[in-house]
């Protein structure tokens, strides 16, 4: 039988203990945004191109002189790395070079200020995938609250107090925004469930076209909670209902991660500072409660999250990371 030779790039692509940060950055311990983008650069390979917009993920990794990237990476601003990414990856085109352009913001360069070039490059068809690590603030500058800060989250911006319960408004559903574009592949995922984090970060590489990928990255800083629960954080989020994890082709759901045991949203919120106040006994608290419940649930009914029976790759299924205990079982 004759092999089938396999092409250089999809050998690249294959390397298995390929990490495209190396360790020396100068994050929190415990930050939920570079374990995020140490998963997603292993599942990726080293055939890339990263465009990085401010915020934590640079900022802390490119302390001059030093840097912690092991692949090609350029700084973009916050409002453009979408546009630099898509002028890459045309770059590279005109070259016949096939390595895959991944762009990379936190929540306030994907909601809010870099949206515009977002929506440009997918509405473009540029080979790209864009990973927006999503820790629901502006981190990087002092936790002010973003488009995506879940309502009555504090930040420095939305704090707790006799005017309010924290945000007022609701986290904006970005992937709904993201589906009406119908592009070849879109999806959720979170650092609690690494092996379907890298399926979908390969999956996306795989695809000719634009890509997108929301990575739920809890922040010991601004949630507060300690950094050894980040991942028991995260894995609360998707049990509860309030993170669903959903694929999506042209724009229609055709994956999901199946919860098999719902856990109640205060579980979630009780382990994090930044809900503290939706504890307090007062009428007010006990609504702000009842509506994140009611928020989660309406995930649960919209995606079909309730699994009918223990199933493999449910959300108490064999891709978990365990650490930090369990106080809150
Ligand atoms: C146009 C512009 N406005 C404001 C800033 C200041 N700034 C730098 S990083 C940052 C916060 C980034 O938030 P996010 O995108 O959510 O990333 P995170 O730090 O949370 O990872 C801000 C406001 C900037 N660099 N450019
Ligand atoms: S502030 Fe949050 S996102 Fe920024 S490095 Fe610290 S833990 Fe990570
Ligand atoms: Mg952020």
């Amino acid at each position: 039988m004759t092999a089938v030779p396999i092409p250089l790039s999809d050998l690249r692509r294959r390397q298995p203990r390929f990490t495209g940060i190396s360790p020396g950055h100068r994050a929190c311990q415990g930050c939920g945004e570079l374990l995020a983008a140490r998963l997603v650069t292993e599942a990726a390979g080293p055939d890339v191109v990263v465009a990085n917009a401010t915020g934590c993920l640079e900022v802390t990794t490119t302390n001059w002189p030093d840097s912690a990237w092991r692949v090609p990476w350029i700084h973009s601003l916050f409002e453009n790395t979408a546009a630099v990414a898509s002028g890459i990856e045309a770059a590279l085109k005109a070259q016949s070079r096939s390595s895959k352009v991944l762009a990379f913001a936190g929540d306030g360069g994907t909601f809010d200020i870099g949206f515009q070039a977002l929506s440009g490059m997918i509405e473009r068809g540029h080979n790209v995938l864009y990973v927006c690590y999503d820790n629901e603030a502006y981190m990087n500058t002092g936790v002010q609250r973003s488009g995506s800060t879940p309502v009555g989250a504090a930040t420095t911006t939305s704090p707790a107090g006799k005017e309010r319960l924290g945000k007022r408004h609701l986290k904006k559903d970005i992937l709904s925004i993201i589906a009406a574009h119908y592009m070849p592949y879109a999806a959720t995922a979170t650092v609690a469930y690494p092996a379907d984090l890298r399926h979908k970060v390969r999956r996306a590489i795989e695809v000719e076209g634009p890509t997108f990928l929301l990575v739920h990255s809890p922040c010991p800083q601004g949630w507060g909670h300690d950094g050894s629960r980040t991942v028991e954080v995260a894995r609360l989020g998707v049990q509860s209902g309030l993170v669903p994890l959903i694929e999506l082709e042209r724009g229609a759901v055709t994956g999901v991660m199946p919860i098999r045991e719902p856990r109640p949203v205060a579980d979630y919120l009780k382990a994090q500072a930044r809900f503290r106040h939706l504890f307090a006994d007062s009428a007010e608290a006990a609504r702000e409660l009842q509506h994140l419940q009611a928020l989660a649930e309406h995930n649960i009914e919209r995606y079909g999250l309730s699994a009918p029976g223990p199933e493999a790759h449910d959300s108490e299924g064999a891709d978990t990371v365990r650490r930090g205990g369990n106080q809150w079982a």
